[in-house]
């Protein structure tokens, strides 16, 4: 018989504290509930007026949403607007001209600050550039650039005049952005000299220049480079240009080109469970929507707030929450260049001491890893700088396992600012399931309950609703106006990924389990499908797995866990682990592993004790900080590895990982 291991929500809840509520634009659960029935009981009246009165329409829409051609959900599709006019004229209409919009920290802490009237002047110019160049409505521009002004700036001048930006992390291989750059078509690159990261210089030009003649790259017919370190960069005429000559010619105004609001604002490509990168494609309208409304909701943004989001501009969570989100809703936002690390593991404290950050978004393997840092080193623990301006928190992009939301609660936030672990993905285009800081009283380890509008549920493999405590799959009911429209150049593989035939269209597949809590009904995302382990029927999330691992907070800084094929037990639990001392061997690695398993033996049941444990000094990552877990189960097997690890930061780990213990 199959049994669900219940995640054993830890009994803390953190209410929200009388301040947070005070001040919080949604206040109260009553108020929660009645904007969650408001939806349910007329969607489109519901998202219809939060349409009206977040965003500025040149042409009002007449139909909200329309699903002729479902799962290919279209929203507002006759109202007509441009999201650059709402992000910067709005503002600068409204007298927010001498606003500061971006603080800009490089790497080495220079400070630029910009108004939004001078981003305007600034984004305007750019987009007479593109126009110039014969760039327009619906031509793909493809961005590889590093965190900078110029970056948002080629963004926001793309969505001006209509053309469809594509970001390529600059941290990506010439390879992936010749992928990129062939499949979407691109007539245009725009990109720096060089980009700054932890005092190196690092090349972007000359990795475009290599992806140029990878081949299939004959559409891109210019490439604008901006300066960042004036180091040579070879240059190609007339294909090559650089930016601030022709936009130094350029006049400060443009006329926004006004789209419908289907017309796709950018694709951001991201990996799918299997073969290349799918080009998640979002809509101008319900995209920014979605990104104004949880900046309100979410993160409670207002006049007086700094906002700091610390994810790249390459991600989906640095579209919504710096490119577009704060923006739109008119906020001051803090953008940084660097690395987390340098010069030292303090730096996020220190900036946030030093620009009154006031909501801060990060990523749980920032906050692990600076943990593992402060242990290490107590000069750049979080409590020797001043964070009293600190009163929101969030986290995204993978569970944050307790032990790192307590640290982050209590060493950053100072205990008083909630820790809004937020559930999202590229293909929702903004928050799904999340806190909201003056609602939900928080659990560590759970995102808690949908944001108002999402109809997130939890279902077995024949599409029938769980009840509270059993694992399963999670799955969006009702389409929303963020929802990732199509996959680009290819429909088909939209359709299979995301409305797979056996739910027979009724549901999105977000492609991550969940379980919901048997009392409060708040969701505890178990991680990817593929990640949930079977072991003698016993269904687990390796999360829990990880969790209890991570929870030794004495010896271990990270563990990831991932299943390999076994013939008795179906599945056996492989962990991959990182110590906080020195990589262990023979013996005393043997006694190690064993005091692991019997940790998470009492912490879950016998049933979870990893089968393997394996000792690294890291743990194979992304550039974006996921853990390679694809990698990590052909290592578990015990098979070659034949992955791409072009992107790893440390390869020897790979063969310290080799062996089982
Ligand atoms: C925004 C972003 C999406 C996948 C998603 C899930 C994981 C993201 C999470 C989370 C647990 C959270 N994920 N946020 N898992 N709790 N708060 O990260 O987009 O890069 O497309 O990743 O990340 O597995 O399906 P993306």
């Amino acid at each position: 018989m199959e049994q669900t291991l219940s995640p054993a929500l830890p009994a803390t809840l953190y209410p929200p504290s009388e301040a947070t509520v005070q001040r919080a634009r949604i206040s109260g659960r009553a108020a929660y509930d009645r904007l969650v029935a408001e939806a349910e009981a007329d969607p489109d009246a519901y998202w219809g007026r939060l349409a009206r009165e977040l965003i500025a329409w040149k042409q009002p829409f007449t139909q909200v949403l329309d699903q002729r051609r479902a799962p290919f959900f279209e929203w507002f599709a006759d109202g007509t607007l441009n999201a650059s006019y709402n992000c910067l004229d709005r503002q600068v209409e409204n007298g927010l001209g001498e606003k500061t919009a971006i603080v800009f920290e490089a790497d080495d802490g220079a400070v630029t600050r910009i108004s939004y009237q001078d981003l305007l002047a600034r984004v305007c110019r750019t987009a007479n550039v593109l126009k110039s160049l014969g760039v327009g409505r619906g031509d793909r521009v493809v961005i590889y650039m590093a965190m900078s002004i110029d970056g948002v700036v080629a963004m926001q001048a793309c969505a001006r005049i209509g053309a469809i930006h594509s970001v390529v992390f600059g941290g990506f291989s010439a390879q992936s952005l010749r992928d990129r750059i062939a499949d979407t078509g691109a007539v245009m690159v725009l990109t720096a000299d060089q980009q700054v990261r932890g005092g190196k210089q690092l090349p972007l030009k000359a990795i475009v220049d290599e992806a140029l003649v990878l081949g299939g790259c004959d559409s891109v017919r210019h490439v604008l480079v901006t300066r960042r370190t004036g180091g040579a960069v070879p240059f190609q005429a007339p294909r090559d240009q650089w930016m601030a000559d022709l936009a130094a010619a350029q006049p400060p105004t443009c006329e926004p080109e006004w789209v419908n609001a289907e017309h796709p604002l950018f694709l951001l490509y991201t990996s799918g469970s299997t073969g290349k990168p799918k080009g998640v494609q979002h809509a101008t309208g319900g995209y920014l929507l979605h990104a104004a409304l949880t900046c309100q909701w979410t993160f409670d943004l207002g006049p007086e707030d700094v906002f700091w989001c610390t994810a790249d501009i390459g991600w989906v969570t640095g579209h919504t929450y710096i490119a577009y989100g704060p923006l739109a809703i008119g906020a001051t936002q803090v953008v940084f260049e660097g690395v987390p690390t340098y010069p030292d593991a303090g730096r996020f404290w220190k900036m946030i001491q030093d620009h009154k950050v006031s909501v801060f978004y990060t990523a749980p393997t920032a906050i692990r890893s600076l943990i593992k840092m402060a242990e290490g080193n107590d000069a750049v623990h979080p409590r020797h700088y001043d964070l009293s301006s600190l009163r929101i928190l969030g986290s995204v992009g993978e569970p944050i396992n307790p032990a790192a939301w307590e640290w982050y609660h209590r060493h950053v936030g100072g205990g008083r600012c909630p820790v809004l672990d937020t559930f999202w993905q590229t293909e929702t285009g903004g928050h799904m399931i999340t806190p909201l800081p003056g609602v939900t009283p928080l659990v560590p380890g759970s995102c808690t309950l949908p944001f108002p509008g999402i109809d997130a549920a939890v279902v077995d493999e024949a599409g029938n609703e769980l009840p509270w405590g059993q694992g399963g799959i999670l799955v969006v009911r009702k389409p929303w106006p963020s929802m990732i429209r199509t996959i680009w150049n290819d429909p088909e593989r939209f359709k299979a990924s995301y409305y797979p035939e056996e739910f027979q269209g009724r549901y999105y597949l977000a492609g991550d389990g969940a379980i919901r809590d048997k009392t409060t009904g708040y969701f505890t995302i178990t991680g990817r499908i593929d990640d949930v382990l079977n072991v003698s029927g016993h269904r687990m999330g390796t999360m829990e797995i990880e969790s209890a691992l991570v929870a030794m907070t004495d010896l271990v800084a990270e563990a990831a866990v991932v299943g390999r094929p076994d013939d008795t037990t179906g599945e056996a639990v492989c962990a991959f682990v990182v110590l906080k001392r020195p990589l262990p061997s023979g013996d005393e690695a043997r006694r190690i592993a064993d005091q692991l398993r019997n940790w998470v033996g009492k912490e879950i049941g016998p049933i979870a004790k990893p089968r393997d444990i394996r000792f690294g000094d890291n743990l194979p990552k992304t550039r974006s900080g996921k853990i390679m877990r694809r990698l990590l189960r052909t290592l578990a097997k015990g098979e070659a590895v034949t992955q791409d690890v072009s992107t790893l930061e440390n390869p020897a780990v790979l063969e310290q990982l080799g062996q089982p213990y």
